[in-house]
């Protein structure tokens, strides 16, 4: 498009474009403006949080930069493109991640220095972008790292939040909910485009028109709300590429009602816009839980309609020649994280059918071969299901087109199972009820030519339980697995700096960001005792920083030589921090009952916990309760000699996890065999060399296979084996293990705090038939403890154990998982920059 331009004027631009800073003294050049002219400060009034506000902007500007080259590479190639669609990303804070993957941390950490500061500082002023709950969220952000470093043509679409995951405090061992306001000062991790403005319309009604023989629909009146775009960079390792998330902010179509302000009627003249502004104000705090608010549906409409209409004008704005529509999904593949963008679907299909005129079938073979969908969990209160009559009144045209998909889909049913009125009704994307529901997840499943679970065994749980009519319709092939992972970059290389450190020197390269199969080669190095040294050496150090954070946030010493013990991801019954700490409470009558003798065998144990619970899920906050109870107790009791202490570290998030994880001697990750879908974190510590203590279930299995039997602890029932044993306390008699039982008595004996506040949890093992199967494992479950004991003492077999882990992770880096997407779902190919 340069053309356009007289040649001396592009010369011009040339001339007077200033290259971006990327060494130390353009930088500090840069950094002086910024605090100078973006901040309107000085020398005499310019502290951390400005100083941080400055580099953020010298490397925005930096990424800037790539950013446009990288989009008009990708314009110009017009290569296929993916769209990741995900209600969540949780990215966590950007400087540090950008410094490192542009490769510009040693240059401008000297610049601070010289100019007076610690990098470090200002890397802690930076707030985190908390747009998510927990692992999906966080995978979204795992996955545009890789994207970016793989130099996929991609973008991801969001919403922007106004405000966040709550903030967590600890009140009187409970947890309190504070709002996230995380806009409070500006961002400069977004590029806010006033001039991308999307109109969204809600409720109206549907005009049935017939043209001779043929019938169309109108959708009008109804109200109007406008989607703004904010752009987030998103840089990628060792590369120029620099892709997008585009994050959509509501707000009113009119300022305010003129009409209205004029009769005096000031504050009505503004209630247009306040509730528009609503609809993206907040991000829903629940994890693997649905709760039919119709707010959230409106969020996931409001999303899904303006990353379409966007997707389009992308599409066919650089078009030399206005192709075929039947070419679209060889130009555009767009990935749905989890149900939530389902509506994508529908949207889709009305404006080929509706407003591109094209004939039915036609528009949904378009459809079905643009969208795939990723399922993230089998629980049944995670399954999105919308009453029919809140979606008519939302959106008229779209609950149309839903029951006009769901008929012909029926017929096609019908005509391969005749007669089986049961498989219909099962497959149906309407529950028949009363009101009648829309099953999303069956939606997506017929919308999209491929469905994912995302490790080995929830992608057969998925296809032999909640999607297993399906897989005989379609038969087995449109299933797959697709075991997540994570970026190395920023949980091994950004949060453990010193073991990167290691890990480079010791394989003479740093290739291994970039391709982590060859950490195998440490393999090598587990003989060499100085090696193991310095990897000792390493996570004690982890473990100190830890030590130290909590301290400063908690003001408790723990002892950095004791086994560090974690369990941090969101609060859930599922997920059994309540087996944990009952498990803590049995370890602890067990040390309080022995000779001085018999103690000095006994390993120091510091019991880490943090994570959110949803605000609404009573049980999951009483086992926060339990746990800082137990913590009170247990840490100021002098008889056991700091052999136990309990830790819960209020509001867990990224930057939290970044400390925690490479601090980690053994991580538990212990669900209920068959309810993790795979789990994201047990990856993250076990690369950061900490050991595992897992059950048999997502992920785990998959890391068991790669690091062996000796580097993991596993325990507990199988998934194969949990629906009789729940049959078995629901019909029988089943009698609780010994071991547990005398651990409820002691509770409900008041040894930690009033026994009646823990009625409600105990009664989940007793009356609510131990539906996570608690007693079942615990015996295992406490053996498995013993084991790690044991192991721990023998130092240099731990060492071993622990290098091993990392070496053998290769497998769970995201580029892997993303280049199986790009092949075998998208069919996409990069275009480096
Ligand atoms: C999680 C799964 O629980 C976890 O096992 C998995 O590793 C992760 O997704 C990434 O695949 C899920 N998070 C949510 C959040 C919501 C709804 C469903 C799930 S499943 C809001």
């Amino acid at each position: 498009e340069l053309s356009k331009w007289r040649p001396e004027v592009v010369e011009l631009w040339e001339k007077c474009s200033v290259p971006e800073a990327i060494d130390k003294e353009t930088f500090q050049k840069s950094f002086i403006r910024h605090v100078n002219t973006t901040l309107a400060r000085s020398i005499y009034n310019v502290d951390n949080f400005s100083a941080y506000q400055a580099t953020a902007h010298a490397v925005r500007d930096r990424l800037i930069q790539r950013w446009n080259e990288t989009q008009q590479i990708h314009t110009e190639r017009d290569q296929k493109r993916v769209y990741y669609l995900s209600l969540e990303f949780l990215l966590g804070r950007s400087l540090d991640n950008a410094l490192l993957n542009l490769g510009l941390k040693d240059a401008f950490g000297e610049g601070v220095k010289e100019l007076g500061f610690k990098m470090e500082d200002i890397l802690g002023q930076e707030v985190d972008a908390a747009l998510g709950n927990g692992g999906l969220g966080r995978l979204a952000a795992c996955y545009m790292d890789s994207l970016a470093t793989l130099c996929y043509p991609a973008w991801g679409y969001g919403v922007r939040y106004t405000y966040g995951i709550f903030q967590q405090k600890i009140v009187d061992g409970y947890q309190d909910e504070f709002p996230d306001y995380w806009l409070n000062f500006d961002n400069p991790w977004e590029l806010p485009r006033v001039d991308i403005v999307v109109d969204v319309k809600f409720g109206g009604h549907v005009n049935k028109i017939t043209e001779g023989d043929t019938v169309r629909h109108e959708w009008v009146g109804g109200e109007t709300v406008q989607a703004v775009a904010y752009d987030v960079p998103i840089p990628g390792y060792g590369v120029k590429n620099c892709i997008n998330i585009r994050l959509w902010s509501s707000k009113p179509r009119r300022k305010f009602d003129l009409g209205k302000f004029n009769a005096g009627e000031y504050d009505q003249a503004v209630q247009e816009q306040m509730k528009a502004e609503f609809l993206t104000a907040v991000l829903y705090p629940n994890d693997n839980h649905m709760v039919g608010k119709e707010l959230r549906l409106k969020q996931q409409y409001f999303w899904v309609a303006a990353s379409l209409y966007d997707m389009w004008v992308e599409v066919r704005r650089f078009k030399k020649s206005q192709r075929d529509w039947n070419e679209f999904p060889d130009q555009v593949a767009i990935q749905l994280n989890d149900t939530h963008p389902t509506l994508a679907i529908v949207e889709l299909q009305r404006i080929l059918v509706d407003e591109e005129r094209l004939g039915w079938d036609e528009a949904w073979e378009i459809v079905t071969n643009t969208f795939a969908f990723t399922n993230h969990t089998v629980l049944p209160e995670a399954m999105e299901k919308w009453p029919v009559p809140t979606m008519s009144q939302l959106l008229p045209r779209h609950i149309q087109i839903i029951f006009d998909l769901n008929l012909f889909f029926l017929q096609k049913v019908e005509k391969f199972a005749p007669g089986d009125r049961d498989f219909l009704a099962r497959l149906s994307i309407i529950e028949e009820s009363t009101p009648q529901y829309v099953r999303m997840a069956h939606l997506a499943i017929v919308g999209s030519h491929r469905v994912n679970g995302v490790a080995k065994l929830h992608s057969k749980l998925i296809k032999e339980t909640i999607f297993k009519d399906f897989v005989r319709f379609y038969g087995p092939d449109k299933f797959e697995n697709k075991t997540n992972g994570i970026t190395p970059r920023r949980w091994l290389h950004q949060a453990n700096p010193k073991l990167s450190e290691l890990i480079s020197e010791t394989l003479g390269h740093k290739d291994w960001l970039k391709d982590l199969s060859l950490l195998k080669k440490l393999e090598e190095s587990v003989n060499d005792k100085e090696f193991r040294r310095r990897w000792i050496a390493v996570k004690h150090s982890n473990k100190v920083r830890l030590a130290d954070y909590i301290r400063d946030v908690m003001d408790i010493d723990v002892n950095p030589n004791a086994l560090f013990d974690v369990q941090v991801k969101r609060i859930h019954e599922y997920k059994r921090q309540f087996m944990n700490i009952l498990g803590v409470i049995h370890h602890y009558n067990n040390i309080k009952s022995m000779s001085p003798e018999k103690m000095r065998n006994v390993v120091p144990r510091v019991v880490i916990f943090g994570g959110k619970a949803a605000p609404g899920y009573y049980i999951a906050k009483l086992v926060i309760k339990l746990i800082n109870s137990v913590a009170s107790v247990v840490n100021k009791d002098t008889n056991i000699q700091d052999l136990l202490k309990v830790i819960f570290i209020p509001d867990y998030n990224v930057s939290v996890a970044e400390i925690i994880v490479p601090a980690s001697d053994i991580s538990q990750h212990i669900s209920t065999a068959g309810t993790e879908a795979s789990g994201t974190s047990n990856m993250k510590f076990v690369l950061n060399g900490g050991l595992i203590l897992g059950t048999v279930d997502g992920a785990n299995i998959e890391i068991h296979e790669e690091i062996g039997d000796d580097n993991i602890f596993m325990f507990g029932h199988l998934a194969e084996q949990v629906e009789d044993l729940r049959y078995a306390h629901r019909y029988r008699d089943v009698t609780m293990d010994p071991h547990l039982n005398a651990v409820i008595k002691d509770i409900e004996s008041g040894s930690f705090g009033e026994a009646r506040i823990f009625a409600p949890l105990i009664n989940t093992l007793t009356f609510g038939k131990d539906y996570y199967l608690i007693s079942d494992d615990f015996g295992s479950y406490l053996d498995a403890q013993k084991l790690v004991e044991e192991a721990y003492k023998n130092e240099k077999d731990w060492a071993k154990k622990s290098i091993l882990c990392t070496a053998n992770m290769g497998k769970f880096s995201s580029d892997r998982a993303i280049k199986e997407y790009a092949e075998s779902i998208w069919g996409t190919v990069p275009v480096e920059v």
